[in-house]
Order: structure tokens, then sequence, then C-alpha cells
């Protein structure tokens, strides 16, 4: 078990643009393993490479109650979207907020999975915008960046405040 540390909004890092992953070996599913840890701990239902400062284009999600259906996500591409669907959001990397955000209803994405075959799944609901979140996260972009330039601006001061605070 390895806990990683989870960068915090307005981190410049949380910004870089994720590298590709050139081949899945034990280095990668030594990651893989650790972004799963820290996921489950925090709890959330997904983490990205970046939130654990790794800009390798890598995601991991569990939205199942049980905690215990692992979806793993190298190199993701959204290759279809349909349809809208707006649920609330919240991210491990902006503890403590969470807002209402517009997002593909139905997607299929195209990935590899943990030993480096490609796949692909069609889904809906909370597990769609859940990938469409986490493959924002390698674009070094957040759930705030949807809302308005004042929401951005009071969740940055409370985000700052906070982390001095724990400091
Ligand atoms: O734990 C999380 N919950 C969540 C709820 C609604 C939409 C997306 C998410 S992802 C989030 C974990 C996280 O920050 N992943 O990047
Ligand atoms: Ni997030």
């Amino acid at each position: 078990m390895v806990i990683r540390q989870i960068l915090h909004y307005p981190d410049p890092r949380l910004r870089r643009v994720a590298e590709a992953v050139e081949r899945v070996d034990d280095e990668i599913r030594a990651l893989i393993d650790d972004l799963a840890d820290t996921m489950y701990q925090a709890p959330g239902i997904g983490l990205a490479a970046p939130q654990i400062n790794v800009a390798k284009r890598i995601i991991v999600i569990d939205t199942s109650s049980t905690k215990s259906e692992l979806l793993v996500l190298v190199n993701p591409e959204i290759i279809d979207r349909q349809g809208e669907q707006t649920l609330e959001e919240g991210c491990l990397s902006v503890p403590g907020i969470y807002d209402t955000v517009t997002r593909a209803e139905r997607i299929k994405v195209r990935a590899l999975d943990r030993h480096g075959k490609l796949f692909e799944l069609e889904t809906s609901e909370l597990l769609a915008t859940c990938i469409q979140h986490e493959i924002d996260h390698l674009e070094g972009k957040l759930f705030v960046d949807y809302l308005s330039r004042l929401k951005q601006q009071r969740i940055r001061k409370k985000m700052q405040k906070q982390d001095r605070l724990a400091m």
C-alpha cells in the first residue's frame, strides 16, 4: 500500500498536459496500484495520475457501491459522445467543493488496460461523467473551470485559506 499525496487546486502542477504512456510495464502497474490505493483511501470514485504529481495519461475509477470494480484506463480517448447530462461533481483536488457540471450523457471510450491491452467501453450516467472528469485532469483541466469566474475566485480563496491553516 502506497498512499500518495493529492495536489490541491490552485497548484499549477494540476495544469500540465499529461504525456501518453509508451509501454504498460511493471513500473506503470506499480503506479496504477498506488493510484488505486490512494483513491480508495481518500475515498473517491476516481483519480488521475496528475493529481498525485505524475504527468502521465493514467486514470483509475471505481463507481461501484462495493468498491470492488476497479477500472483502469491508460491513454484513454473518447471516440463518441451523445446527449447531455448535468450532475453534481466533487474533486479530491478541490476538497469540500461540490457543484453541477454539464457533460455528455453517453460516451464511448477507448483505452489500454493494466496489461496494455486495448479495449472499448460504452457507458452513461455517473461513470460517463467520472471518465470525462478524469480525462479533463489529463488535459490540465478541473471541474471548477466550468463554473463562473466569481465562483472560481471564491473557491481559490477558500482553498488557499484551508491549505494555509493545514500547514
Ligand atoms: O470522488 C470523486 N467524485 C466525483 C463525483 C462526481 C463527479 C466526479 C467525481 S471524481 C472525484 C474524484 C476525483 O477528484 N477524481 O479526479
Ligand atoms: Ni478530480
